[in-house]
């Protein structure tokens, strides 16, 4: 396939309610939208997942569309690519900005689906036709985060992660434990702790949860090793792994025992299957993580969890978990506690234009 144009759209969206994290609250997202069109006029969706602000990783929306406009899209000139793969090495002369690279790489896969006439899923090598739902709770008290928990158990999610940090962690576990003592749970902790906390750490140990996700710093490797050999709950790593190197030393090092796959984060869907891919032949089970996207990003991410490795329920909610409406159709929905996975070409969703216009704040069309 060869590229005729990219196109870039900035959208903004309100959540339906505030998501708290000890890092800040977010009220409104914004993202990319990326269009990819080849030269016989077949298309191709990706989405940047950077944040407004770098409070989860080092890149927003602007520094985003700056290297994607700048540098990576203009890698993509004149040349022709077989295999959504060969994207992923003519970006490696580019550092990090995985967001950005995520965001073409994805539209990339979409569109070689399409080309193929085969959905994502298959393409990546799939084999799970329905994926676990899980949903996140990000409340400001324990009386909201049972209040969630309760509406999210109604909807039939498989699996609970909830937000926690050294302002609130053993009282809102133990308030959870009281009410749902056999609940499927997991901690996470963007990094709010350092290894002087281990002792208070342990101690959550009392919860039976599935895992404590990131609890040390955004960077660190080593010292989560340090702090799993004191506490028996399994790490996950988040924040920590932007690419496949980073996985391969945290499991060598033993600084987790599960690991959370965002294609966005580590810089698209070719990486996130090489990880997938490792911690399979090592026994680390994997999940895919969410990063209150729009459905484009969504869908990405039901394709990846198709693959055979991801047998933990992830961060896959309905899109009516964040928005009012959604910018593909139909929205994705929670049916018994699953996510179908789409059997139809590329990520198996259309776009719902009038929610894309309704919401766009930006829009720019690159030709190559
Ligand atoms: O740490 O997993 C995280 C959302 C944005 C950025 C980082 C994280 C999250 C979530 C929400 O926890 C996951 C979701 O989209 O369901
Ligand atoms: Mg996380």
């Amino acid at each position: 396939m060869q590229l005729a144009e990219v196109h870039l759209k900035v959208i903004r969206m309100p959540l339906k309610s505030p998501f708290y994290t000890h890092l800040g609250t977010v009220k409104e997202r914004e993202g990319i939208i990326l269009k990819v069109i080849s030269k016989e006029g077949m298309e191709g969706y990706g989405e940047g997942v950077a944040f407004s602000t770098p409070w989860y990783t080092e890149e927003t929306v602007k520094t985003s569309l700056h290297i994607l406009e700048d540098v990576l899209i203009p890698l993509l000139k004149g040349k022709q690519i077989n295999q959504p793969e060969e994207a992923a090495p003519l970006f490696s002369a580019v550092r990090r900005n995985h967001m950005a690279k995520a965001g073409l790489d994805m539209a990339l896969w979409d569109l070689h689906a399409k080309q193929k006439g085969v959905p994502l899923s298959v393409l990546l090598g799939g084999t799970q036709k329905q994926v676990a739902a899980g949903v996140v709770v990000a409340a400001n008290s324990p009386e909201a985060a049972l209040a969630q928990i309760e509406g999210y158990l109604n909807d039939g999610y498989q699996r609970f992660k909830v937000k926690i940090s050294p302002n609130q962690d053993y009282r809102l576990l133990a308030e959870i434990r009281r009410h749902y003592p056999n609940l499927p749970i997991l901690a996470d902790a963007n990094s709010s702790y350092t290894l002087r906390d281990a002792d208070r750490l342990q101690a959550l140990d009392d919860f039976n949860l599935l895992m404590i996700e990131q609890p040390l710093a955004h960077d660190d490797i080593i010292e989560h090793s340090y702090l799993q050999k004191k506490i028996n709950t399994p790490i996950c790593l988040d924040e920590s792994i932007v690419t496949f190197e980073d996985a391969a030393k945290a499991i060598e090092l033993g600084s987790c025992k599960v690991i959370n796959i965002k294609a966005g984060r580590v810089g698209g869907l070719t990486e996130a299957k090489k990880i997938h891919d490792f911690c399979l032949t090592k026994g680390i089970p994997v999940w895919c993580g969410g990063m209150i996207e729009f459905g484009i990003s969504r869908a990405h991410n039901i394709a990846l969890a198709s693959l055979s490795g991801f047998t933990i329920p992830g961060d896959i909610s309905a899109s009516n978990r964040f928005w009012e409406e959604d910018i593909i159709h139909p929205g994705v929905a929670v049916e018994k506690g699953f996510v179908k996975v789409p059997n139809t070409p590329g990520i198996g969703f259309s776009i719902n234009e009038k929610r894309v216009k309704e919401t766009l704040v930006m829009e720019k069309i690159i030709k190559l």
